[in-house]
């Protein structure tokens, strides 16, 4: 069922396109010093990016989680600092997408909306720095920094090899993938974030990562036991797709038969193949904050259909590590900030009969 919040999202978001062209007239009026600081190209990238954060504000009204636009505007303010876009120039944007909004939004609305805004905006001001991923105190810490210093420096072979050292001496597989893994894959993502790395170099650490993962496979992949099922997918247009992967990794490990289905997979077509194959679990993931509420209609729609009643659903994901009580707004069973905390909530949903 609709909530007034998810209208006001919605139609943010069926006028988004119109009110980014608004601010960005209205940004280039009050400050025409961007023109010479940005060059012709400026305007359609103040544009895309005006998009961008009414989809952010839209998702975060939509599903009533202040927390979700909070931390994109932290997030943003630290990605903007290396295009040279200061901290005054989002305030005004920010104030002009305000503007637009109270002109084109009817009252009770805009007024949702904007509070929304106001709690973005509270913090474009606030000093933020991003402390590495990598931290001397974590496990593995060594390791991973090597095996991420190794990705980086393009010695893609030693990286593997270092990686099959750590398991012929005993370091259990679900360790490397969290602790070597996960972890660098977050750092490189920081690294990206603050202009420190490529994207070239992001995509290279990402490609050797998903390699290494494919070739540990039959270091430990069984054959099917006819043990409980669980099937993963991601959302949407959604391209992260190394966690929902790991998390069938770890599923796996454990007995479970994994059906990883990956992104892009219409609700019909997951639903049909549900009632076929029928399984014990779904496990869905979703990275860009933009694509929650996709997830919320594909567990809606799942709902209605009365010979899906058993099944359990559980959601995870940056939006969901974001904001801890999100998952229950979507209507799943159950969540978990990471695959090794997922297979210990799993047992509970859906204990060994
Ligand atoms: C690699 C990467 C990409 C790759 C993905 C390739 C691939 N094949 O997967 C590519 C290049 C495609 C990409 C694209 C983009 N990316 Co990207 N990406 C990353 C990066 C660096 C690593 C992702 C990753 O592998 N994480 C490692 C896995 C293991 O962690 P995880 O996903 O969190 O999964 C764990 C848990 O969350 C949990 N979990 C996950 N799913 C589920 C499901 C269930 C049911 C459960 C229980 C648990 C669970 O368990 C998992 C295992 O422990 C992240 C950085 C980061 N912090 O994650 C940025 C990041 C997510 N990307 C980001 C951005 C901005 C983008 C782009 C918009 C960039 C652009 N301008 O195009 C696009 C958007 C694409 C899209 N539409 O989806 C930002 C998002 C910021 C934000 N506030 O929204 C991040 C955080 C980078 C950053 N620091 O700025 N990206």
């Amino acid at each position: 069922m609709y909530t007034d919040q998810q209208d006001a999202g919605e139609r943010l978001k069926q006028i988004a396109e119109q009110l980014a062209e608004e601010v960005t007239l209205r940004q280039y009026k009050r400050q025409p010093e961007l023109m010479d600081r940005f060059g012709p190209s400026g305007k359609a990238r103040t544009r895309q990016d005006s998009l961008y954060h009414l989809r952010y504000l839209a998702e975060s009204v939509s599903l009533a989680s202040p927390l979700l636009f909070i931390n994109y505007i932290i997030w943003l303010k630290v990605l903007l600092a290396q295009y040279k876009i200061t901290a005054e120039d989002l305030r005004v944007n920010l104030d002009l997408m305000k503007e637009a909004i109270s002109i084109e939004l009817p009252s009770p609305e805009k007024e949702m909306i904007l509070s929304y805004l106001d709690m973005g905006m509270y913090h474009v001001l606030e000093e933020v720095s991003l402390a590495p991923f990598l931290q001397p105190e974590k496990p593995y810490f060594r390791e991973a920094d090597q095996y991420l210093k190794l990705l980086l420096d393009g010695e893609r072979r030693r990286a593997s090899d270092l990686i099959v050292e750590l398991l012929d001496s005993g370091v259990p597989i679900q360790e490397i993938y969290l602790h070597i893994f996960q972890d660098s894959q977050y750092e490189i993502g920081r690294l990206w974030q603050t202009g420190k790395i490529t994207v070239a170099q992001e995509h290279y650490c990402t490609a050797c990562t998903q390699s290494i993962i494919s070739q540990l496979y039959p270091r430990w992949i069984r054959a099917q036991t006819g043990g409980r099922r669980m099937v993963a997918v991601g959302v949407g247009g959604e391209l992260h797709e190394i966690g929902l992967r790991m998390l069938a990794d770890f599923f796996e490990m454990e007995g479970w038969n994994t059906y990883y289905l990956g992104s892009n997979m219409p609700s019909e077509s997951l639903i049909r193949y549900l009632k076929e194959e029928p399984a014990d679990l779904l496990a869905v993931s979703v990275t860009m904050t933009f694509h929650v509420s996709e997830a919320q209609r594909l567990i809606a729609a799942i709902r209605k259909n009365s010979e899906l009643d058993g099944l359990n659903i559980m959601v995870g994901g940056m939006p969901f590590n974001i904001d801890a009580e999100l998952w229950k707004k979507v209507g799943a069973d159950g969540y978990a900030p990471d695959a090794k905390r997922a297979l210990e909530i799993a047992e509970q949903l859906v204990p060994i009969v």
